[in-house]
């Protein structure tokens, strides 16, 4: 049921390096036109890293693993794309529809192709007040169960970021501080919370998820890649904004689903833009270590 672009198809089948990209950032993460030259550029560094890019999302309810050019201008401006997570990639795939993937749907797409590692920005999590709302995103399942690394630059504060990571030691998650003893929190380098374990190199990413795998643990490797210094928004400048965009989801009485696109958007606006360039260097990071992550992966 999956189409596989025929480079995707003859990188894996002689074993070169390859790197998942999700689509849910393009069009539920960031405004147009900065979306889709995101994702081009995306594509381009990891091509530079020596590996090939394959973005992934529903398109008339194909899964597809690969996307040209016409399709990540659709993903990016086209509003009748649906926000999809596990549970609706059933609904997407029947209805014939097109549907950005999230982590989750994207981790186990990628997974069903073969690919064994995939950047994006930053993760879902448990969400703050989740003793209530029960809002725990389907991306902390997933990498329970789906043989993946995810590389992130963290979890945002609008989670509840130490839950965040009792949910994913629960799971069995390894967590991984690139060259960092502290877990980043997105826009921050820091977060207030030790890094669960640390790296410093993508072959020892690549021997981890080897050993992983091969002690037959399924599920994902989280690799947590502090934003560059140079773009960073310190931790106590985001904080107030984040509250700011927490407050005014509520008096909206926005949730579920829609919780994490508004939150992601009315950051944007409350900073005038800022918490997109910023957004948008760490993806570039990120696409820069998953591309060495994966050629040493291949490399194994
Ligand atoms: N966090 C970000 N940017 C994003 C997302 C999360 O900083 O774009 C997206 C990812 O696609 C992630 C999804 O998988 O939001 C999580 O949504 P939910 O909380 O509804 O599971
Ligand atoms: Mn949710």
């Amino acid at each position: 049921m999956l189409t596989v672009t025929d480079e995707v198809r003859d990188a894996l089948a002689s074993g070169r390096p390859v790197v998942a990209l999700e689509s849910t950032i393009i069009s539920h993460g960031m405004p147009y036109p900065q979306n889709v030259e995101m994702a081009r550029t995306v594509e381009g560094i990891v091509r530079d890293g020596g590996a090939v890019p394959a973005t992934i999302a529903v398109l008339h309810g194909r899964p597809t693993i690969g996307l040209s050019p016409d399709d990540l201008e659709l993903l990016a401006s086209d509003e009748s794309v649906m926000k999809v997570s596990i549970r609706d990639l059933p609904y997407v795939v029947s209805r014939g529809l097109h549907g950005a993937t999230t982590v989750a749907s994207t981790m186990r797409l990628a997974a069903l192709a073969g690919i064994g590692v995939f950047v994006t920005g930053g993760l879902g999590g448990v969400h703050r007040g989740a003793a209530t709302s029960y809002d725990v995103s389907a991306d902390l399942t997933e990498l329970s169960t789906t043989s993946v690394a995810v590389v992130c630059a963290g979890v945002k504060s609008i989670l509840d970021i130490g839950l965040t990571l009792e949910k994913l030691e629960t799971l069995g998650v390894p967590v991984l501080g690139y060259r960092t003893d502290e877990f980043p929190s997105f826009f921050s380098r820091s977060s207030g919370f030790p890094a669960p374990l640390r790296v410093d190199s993508p072959a020892e990413v690549a021997a981890l998820m080897a050993a992983k795998w091969d002690l037959g643990l399924a599920g994902g490797v989280v690799v947590a890649n502090p934003i560059p210094a140079e773009s960073e928004i310190p931790a106590d400048e985001i904080g107030g904004i984040i509250d700011q965009a927490l407050a005014d989801m509520d008096a909206l009485g926005i949730r579920g689903k829609d919780a994490t696109p508004y939150l992601l958007g009315r950051i944007v606006e409350i900073t005038s833009g800022a918490s997109l360039t910023a957004n948008i260097a760490l993806v570039e990071a990120n696409a820069r270590l998953g591309a060495a992550i994966a050629v040493e992966h291949a490399a194994r």
